[in-house]
């Protein structure tokens, strides 16, 4: 047997994407309630009110700006919210996670929405109906034996706190979040056990808006929320660990932007690709270690970036550092220093972090390179460089997919799962690699991050909702349902 006994098969979600009910029962708006639908080759938009009442938009990849002053980020007349209504889990979770007890789920990936929590993120007294309801969705998976594995923050600041603050560019947040997380740790005590804090914190280097809520690009304000966020993300760790040391704490990071390839042999392109890869690598470096690298803090000195780093801010790094590293892996990132290579997807609006076409990979319908041996070298480059287990959260192919006769033949997002399952059996069996378990994403279609999609669809469930609002949200079993549970049942080593 390759895997663990007690290896984690299952799949992830975020609140976000799925719960929909976006304003029921007490919650407030995220960040993600003011984000319209995009598409492959159209970005998303944030809306906003000026300071007359006035709609607008801003695009929310490239390069990403500031609204008006005196504006707020609010949903406006007449647009489409996706994330509004995602596919209705706040009201089908039962029978959804019957489903995903029929494939042998051993866990399910699902975050917590803070504003259904503390609504703007700013109130002293938690909302009950938002705790309720978690309690409902955690014993429900217990019911089913399945292991409920937490993000604290997947892509849904409280839009008040963006409102009031600037959100992660304040301190005062990082003690919204502690009493954010203390409420949690304290009520799901017992119930979770495997936590993650901040979901791919490292896109706060692409798209702090996704990572913080800030609509900016200037690293001078991005990576001041992103040490505000180190810091929150190192208390929510010591929090959890005092609330109950039996909690496994992890941090999460978008490994597609660390599995970073040379173009050519070039010394220069090698270099390159070094340094594109600490981009990523700075994060869990500080969240595995305890301290800054000292690329980072060459970096800041030399581009003018300027921490307020407090001897307190040194003493809670140190001490939260985290048990595992989780991480996203859909695709590598290929890089040059020749301008006159082509980039992979150039009409992307992700067309820059897609990085250059890599001429030994093909590509998905969005451009995503796909490159399952990439997934082995993430596994042996981190358990490398931490000797930490790792968790795979997230992998998946997204695709489109035609629903017939009631099911979607999907041997293409078969064929892409096998090959990463085998990528990582051999980074397991051949590398001694410690793997505590894979979570493939979407196991039920939910509302793509970057485009706000139906149609990007990474599911063994269909969900019968389309973009332009329409459908009747009723579930069908694709092929690769069966598949999976087959993967499951065996432990990996049936794989079809
Ligand atoms: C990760 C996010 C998820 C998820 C996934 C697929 O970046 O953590 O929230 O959506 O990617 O991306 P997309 O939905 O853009 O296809």
């Amino acid at each position: 047997m390759s895997f663990r006994d007690d290896f984690l098969w299952g799949g992830a979600t975020a609140a976000n994407q799925l719960e929909g009910a976006w304003d029921a029962d007490g919650r407030g708006p995220s960040i993600a309630d003011v984000m319209t639908g995009g598409s492959a080759h159209k970005t998303r938009t944030l809306t906003y009110l000026d300071a007359d009442g006035k709609p607008g938009k801003i695009e929310f990849f490239g390069d990403l700006h500031e609204p008006p002053a005196g504006s707020t980020f609010a949903p406006i007349e007449g647009e489409w919210y996706p994330n509004h209504d995602g596919i209705d889990f706040y009201h089908t979770y039962p029978e959804d996670i019957a489903l995903l007890a029929e494939m042998g789920f051993k866990a399910l990936r699902l975050s917590i929405s803070w504003s259904r929590i503390f609504p703007t993120g700013m109130e002293e007294e938690p909302c009950e109906a938002g705790l309720a309801f978690y309690d409902r969705v955690f014993d429900c998976l217990r019911e089913h034996d399945i292991e409920p594995v937490v993000t604290l923050s997947h892509y849904e600041t409280p839009l008040g706190l963006v409102n009031a603050w600037n959100g992660w560019m304040d301190r005062r947040t990082i003690e919204c979040f502690e009493r954010y997380v203390r409420t949690v740790f304290t009520r799901y005590r017992g119930k979770v056990r495997y936590w993650m804090t901040f979901n791919e914190i490292n896109v706060m280097n692409t798209n702090a808006w996704l990572g913080a809520g800030l609509a900016s690009s200037d690293p001078k304000e991005t990576m001041v929320a992103t040490h505000h966020m180190l810091v929150a993300s190192a208390r929510a760790v010591k929090i959890g660990h005092e609330i109950d040391p039996e909690n496994q704490i992890g941090c999460m990071l978008t490994f597609s932007q660390g599995m970073v390839y040379p173009y050519s042999c070039r010394p220069e392109d090698v270099h390159a690709a070094w340094e594109l890869a600490n981009r990523c690598y700075f994060f869990s470096d500080v969240q595995v270690r305890g301290y800054y690298p000292s690329y980072q803090l060459k970096r800041y000195e030399r581009e003018g970036i300027v921490i307020d780093m407090t001897e307190q801010d040194k003493r809670d790094l140190a001490e939260g550092c985290v048990d595992y590293v989780g991480f996203s892996y859909y695709r590598s990132t290929t890089v040059s220093t020749d301008p006159s290579v082509p980039l992979v997807d150039p009409a992307s609006p992700l067309a820059k972090i897609l990085g250059v076409k890599n001429p030994y990979l093909s590509v998905s319908d969005w451009g995503w390179t796909i490159d399952p041996v990439g997934l082995r070298n993430s596994l042996d480059a981190l358990y490398d460089r931490y000797q930490k287990p790792l968790f795979i959260v997230e992998n998946g192919l997204g695709a489109i997919d035609e629903l017939v006769d009631g099911t979607v033949d999907d041997s293409y997002r078969i064929a892409y799962l096998k090959a990463h399952i085998e990528a990582m059996r051999a980074a397991v069996d051949e590398d001694g690699v410690d793997l505590m378990g894979y979570l493939s994403w979407g196991p039920i279609d939910v509302i793509s991050a970057s485009t706000g999609e139906m149609k990007k669809r990474y599911g063994y469930i269909y969900v019968d909702r389309n973009d332009d609002n329409t459908g009747s949200l009723k579930r069908f079993k694709k092929r690769s349902f069966d598949w999976y549970r087959q993967v499951i049942a065996t432990n990996g080593e049936d794989l079809g």
